[in-house]
């Protein structure tokens, strides 16, 4: 059978006659066919990767280009009157996770099956993804996001668990989602769920009902919300993800022919953040159930257990109290007691303690004490762990300590997402950056002007892409010739989207005093706040209001605009990325521990107007000055602001009018009687009085880098080579590189 046949043999009828949601779920099932065929067992030793977050996004087309089908399906697709694109909208977009963490999670997988490594993803099926994010009256309303259809990715298994809470015993069941590496091995994502799940819940409202654990316990995925008291659901999933992992996990080895006792040479276990640390007491509790004496259960897990910490907001460290740990888990108290007290005997420092004099249980202690490796995901960030943050632990195991700067996979934010410089960069160096992202340096000796241009115009076919897509989904209007400034990431205050707000309303009242830009500017936002996260909510109400006054204004809108863009999520990062000029990763230097958005849309051409943060300080060192817009305190000068605590952001407002100007204008006439008066009054105070991620103290310098990446946008040659050189040097961003060095350093598989 020829693959149009196969297809129609799939769907039950012919191409023309079925609908983009038929073919869809044909293409999905042919898919899995083939990625069970791909299947190996091949590897003594296993990595698991254990995440309360997957954010794997949509998979048809990222499969089929990993498994070298998509050219084909395309084609026989078009040669029947149907697009793949348009399938592609069909499919649902799987939002389980939040952002950065679990979105790296993602990268990780692909990248360990693309690498043929023997390698699994454990974590929780969540029902609904990542709210939906809906706008009304200038406001984020978060509605439910279901994503699971009668035909779905997730492969129902036989394996199930018994996950005792206390007295309540709890079945899970197992569902597998396929990881096909790009021309290589499938490796599997393991999704557990309980099986008395009741999606009706769902319809009562969102809330957490707590007397019905059994029936909600995987229902939803809690929005990232560090400052939010401990949520006593999020234990129970916390635990029942890890217990049966770690159930899985001994089964498999024993199967593999493991008697415990040499459990390390079967099976590594990293630990993604803090939120499967329960594994490390979970683990010791079955390996002493199943014969083991404590001690040795204790070192064992000692060597098959790593962590990786994925940030230094101390607000964002789990600390459980010991009182909830008792009523959810309370067969791990008297373990995690004594891990306490070893530590306690060894070390009596309070610091380093497990846990502390409030009864408080420091997951991230537990992790560095009893793992073997603790890793921080970008050169600076690991840095400010070892010699600030984590100090003591730093001095206590120094052999532990290692950075792993984070990456992504080149599949989905290259050749999925943007076909036209895919094709290009094959076209110039040939296919083999594909296999080895290295391979990008030999465009460098490209920067011939038919080269550049030929960039340029992809740029330009890429932002009216975007521009059709926002017309249709949002029907919003952009204008393709303006430069497209770009900042998507969740909504947090120390990434600084007030910052860049701020910048727009300076440019809308120079324009309004005649100072109009040479070229048009459109400034796009991406964001969700979490729902209890007060002044982030008040941040998108400011950017709403500026979209509003802006478009409504005939004066300025022909020079500028901005863009909020609703419900962000993976599927729209794939359709901004490639349309981007300026790229927007302006957290307060310290505080962003990597960043991942930043290295997509260098691959993508884009050029960063960064702090010196996160792996930004890595882009810069690559890139070189020439070809990047740094500006900012150090992170040595704000860390010494918070040690001395004399950061004082009256000063800057007192002595700089464009600032004053900027910050005042949120309680102006114009947006007060536009918006929300509480929403912006709090706003405005909170920068005048608090600013606790220093927004005031970098303006300055920030808005004059921004004005100069504008004036050299003009000279477009220049420009494009400064595209050129980003991508060029991108290669080192590969997640295929990262994967690469958490195998030698780490995981240690053949
Ligand atoms: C905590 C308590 C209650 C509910 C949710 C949470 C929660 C959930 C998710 C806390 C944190 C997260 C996610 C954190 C995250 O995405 N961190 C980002 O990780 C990226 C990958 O390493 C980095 O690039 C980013 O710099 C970092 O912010």
């Amino acid at each position: 059978m020829n693959l149009a046949e196969q297809i129609a043999a799939q769907c039950g009828k012919e191409i023309p006659q079925c609908t983009n949601h038929e073919l869809y779920e044909g293409l999905l099932a042919m898919v899995q066919k083939e990625a069970m065929t791909r299947e190996s067992q091949e590897g003594k030793k296993k990595v698991y990767y254990i995440s309360a977050e997957f954010l794997i996004g949509k998979l048809l087309s990222n499969n089929l280009i990993n498994l070298g089908w998509y050219d084909e399906v395309q084609a026989v697709l078009n040669a029947h009157g149907k697009d793949l694109c348009e399938v592609e909208e069909a499919e649902p977009e799987p939002s389980l996770g939040n952002g950065g963490l679990g979105r790296l999670a993602a990268c990780f997988l692909d990248s360990m099956a693309s690498l043929g490594l023997n390698g699994a993803g454990i974590g929780l099926n969540y029902h609904l993804g990542l709210f939906k994010q809906e706008f009304e009256h200038g406001l984020q309303k978060e509605t439910p996001n279901p994503w699971i259809e009668k035909k779905s990715w997730l492969i129902p298994r036989e394996t199930s668990y018994t996950v005792q809470f206390g007295r309540l015993a709890v079945r899970s069941r197992l569902y597998d989602i396929a990881v096909t590496g790009y021309r290589n091995r499938t490796d599997w994502l393991h999704l557990f769920d309980v099986e008395s799940i009741d999606e009706g819940i769902v319809e009562k409202g969102i809330s957490f009902d707590e007397e019905n654990i059994a029936k909600n316990l995987t229902l939803f995925l809690y929005p990232d919300d560090s400052t939010e008291a401990g949520r006593k659901l999020r234990i129970y999933q916390q635990y029942f993800m890890v217990s049966n992992g770690a159930q899985l996990i001994l089964d498999e080895c024993v199967k593999k022919g493991c008697n415990l006792h040499d459990l390390p040479d079967y099976a590594v276990i990293q630990i993604n953040d803090t939120h499967p640390s329960m594994v490390i007491p979970e683990l010791i509790r079955l390996l002493t159930m199943r014969g083991i004496d404590f001690d040795e259960a204790v070192e064992i897990v000692c060597k098959t257990c790593a962590y990786t910490n994925h940030t230094i907001l101390a607000e964002a460290l789990e600390k459980w109290p010991i009182a909830y740990l008792k009523e959810v888990v309370p067969q791990l108290v008297p373990i995690i007691e004594v891990l306490d007290d070893r530590i306690r005997r060894r070390f009596p420092s309070e610091d380093v303690a497990i846990i502390d004099r409030n009864d408080l249980v420091h997951m991230a202690h537990m992790d560095i004490h009893y793992g073997f490796s603790v890793n921080g995901v970008a050169y600076l960030h690991t840095e400010i762990l070892k010699n600030t943050e984590l100090k003591k632990f730093y001095e206590l195991y120094p052999e532990k300590f290692n950075n792993k700067t984070n990456g992504i996979t080149f599949r989905r934010w290259l050749l999925h997402c943007n076909h036209p410089l895919a094709d290009f960069i094959s076209e110039t160096i040939g296919s083999g950056y594909k296999k080895d992202a290295h391979e990008l340096e030999k465009l460098e000796a490209f920067q011939d002007e038919a080269t550049l241009r030929k960039l340029l115009a992809i740029k330009h076919q890429n932002k009216l892409a975007l521009k059709h897509y926002l017309m249709e989904t949002q029907g919003i209007q952009v204008d393709e010739n303006s430069i497209f400034d770009i900042q998507i990431k969740r909504l947090h205050e120390y990434k600084r989207q007030q910052m860049n707000a701020l910048y727009v309303i300076h440019k809308y009242l120079e324009i309004k005093k005649g100072h109009l830009p040479t070229t048009p500017i459109t400034v796009f936002f991406g964001a969700k706040a979490a729902p209890a996260y007060v002044i982030a909510k008040d941040i998108i109400h400011l950017i709403l209001c500026l979209e509003k006054l802006i478009s409504e204004d005939p004066q300025v809108s022909p020079y500028l605009n901005v863009v909020m863009v609703e419900n962000y999520n993976v599927t729209k990062a794939e359709k901004l990325i490639p349309a981007c000029d300026i790229s927007q990763q302006i957290s307060l230097a310290s505080k962003e521990a990597s960043g991942t958005g930043n290295m997509k849309f260098m691959l993508n051409g884009a050029v960063t107007l960064g702090t010196m943060d996160g792996a930004n300080v890595e882009i810069a060192d690559l890139v070189g000055k020439e070809n990047i817009y740094i500006f900012g305190e150090s992170s040595e000068t704000v860390i010494d602001h918070y040690a001395k605590i004399d950061y004082v952001s009256k000063t800057y407002y007192e002595s700089n009018a464009d600032i004053r100007e900027a910050v005042d204008f949120i309680t102006g006439p114009k947006l007060m009687a536009m918006g929300s008066p509480e929403h912006l009054t709090r706003l405005h105070d909170e920068l005048l009085n608090k600013d606790w991620f220093m927004t005031l103290l970098d303006y300055e310098d920030y808005a004059r880098t921004r004005e100069q990446a504008y004036k050299d946008y003009e000279d477009r040659l220049t420009w494009a080579k400064k595209m050129l050189v980003n991508i060029s040097k991108a290669g080192f961003f590969s997640s295929d590189r990262t994967i690469a060095e958490y195998n030698r350093d780490i995981w240690k598989l053949q």
